[in-house]
C-alpha cells in the first residue's frame, strides 16, 4: 500500500493520474496547504521542503523497510520504476521520457508557477513580471506544440512525462490561447479523455473544492514563507 500525502493542484494530480492508470492501491492523506498542514512535523520528516506531493510506499520492491519520497518527478519515476511502466525499458526510450521529465519539472511547472502567482495573486500587478512568466509560459507551450507536430506524446508512448505535464497546461489560467498551440490542444484532449485521468480529477474533487489560496490567512501560509519558516 502506498500512502499519498496530497493536496488538489497540479503537482498533486501528477501522482493520482500515475495511481490511476496503473490501479495500484494508495490511501490519500491530505495536507491543507492552505491551512498549514505542510508545517506539521510528521509531514516534514517525509517531505523536507514543506510541499506536496509525497509518498510512504509500503511495500517496496525489495522487500526493505517504507520508502518515503517528495517531488513529484521523483515519484513519478520511482512508481514508474516499480511497476515497470509509464517509461520505456529501452536505454533511448527512457531517457527520452526522461528528458521530458526534467522539462517540466524544470521549467513548465515552476514558470507557469510564477505566472499564475504574479497576474493573479501578487498584491501589485508588477507588468514586467507578469509579461515575463506569460511570454515564457507561451514559449514553453509552443515547444511542446512543436514536439508534438509529429507525434501523438511527449516522449515515445504515453508515459510519466505526459502525467507531469498535462496538469500544467491550463491556457486559461496562463494567458495563453489554446489555439495557438493546435498539437498541444490535441494532445490535451486526448489525456483529458483517459478514464484514469477523468477518475484522478473526481478524486480531487471529493478531498477539496476551494482553492488553495481562498483568504488572507492562506496567502500568509503560502506566500509568506521564508528563512525563518523552515528554521
Ligand atoms: N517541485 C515540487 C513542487 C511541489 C509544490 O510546489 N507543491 C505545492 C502545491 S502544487 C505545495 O505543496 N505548496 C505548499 C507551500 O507552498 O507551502 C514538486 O514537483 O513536487
Amino acid at each position: 500500500m502506498i500512502d499519498l500525502y496530497y493536496w488538489t493542484t497540479p503537482n498533486g494530480h501528477k501522482i493520482t493520474i500515475f495511481l490511476e492508470e496503473t490501479g495500484l492501491p494508495f490511501n490519500v492523506k491530505p495536507i491543507n496547504i492552505g491551512k498549514g498542514d505542510q508545517f506539521d512535523a510528521a509531514f516534514l520528516r517525509i517531505s523536507p521542503n514543506n510541499r506536496i506531493p509525497a509518498i510512504v510506499d509500503h511495500a517496496p520492491v525489495d522487500g526493505g523497510e517504507p520508502i518515503a519520497l517528495f517531488e513529484s518527478g521523483a515519484i513519478l519515476l520511482y512508481l514508474a520504476d516499480k511497476t515497470g511502466r509509464f517509461i520505456a525499458p529501452s536505454l533511448r526510450g527512457r531517457n527520452d521520457c526522461l528528458q521530458w521529465l526534467f522539462w517540466q519539472m524544470g521549467g513548465l511547472g515552476p514558470m507557469a508557477g510564477q505566472n499564475h502567482h504574479f497576474a493573479r495573486y501578487a498584491p501589485e500587478k508588477i507588468p514586467y513580471a507578469i509579461d515575463r512568466y506569460v511570454n515564457e509560459t507561451g514559449r514553453l507551450y509552443a515547444v511542446m506544440d512543436r514536439r508534438l507536430a509529429d507525434r501523438e506524446y511527449l516522449a515515445v508512448e504515453y508515459s510519466i512525462a505526459d502525467m507531469a505535464s498535462y496538469p500544467w497546461v491550463q491556457p486559461e489560467r496562463h494567458g495563453q490561447d489554446i489555439g495557438e498551440f493546435p498539437h498541444l490542444a490535441r494532445w490535451k484532449a486526448a489525456i483529458a479523455a483517459r478514464p484514469a485521468v477523468q477518475r484522478a480529477y473526481a478524486l480531487a474533487l471529493t478531498i477539496n473544492t476551494i482553492p488553495s489560496v481562498s483568504d488572507e490567512q492562506s496567502r500568509k501560509v503560502l506566500f509568506g514563507q521564508s528563512k525563518d519558516t523552515v528554521r
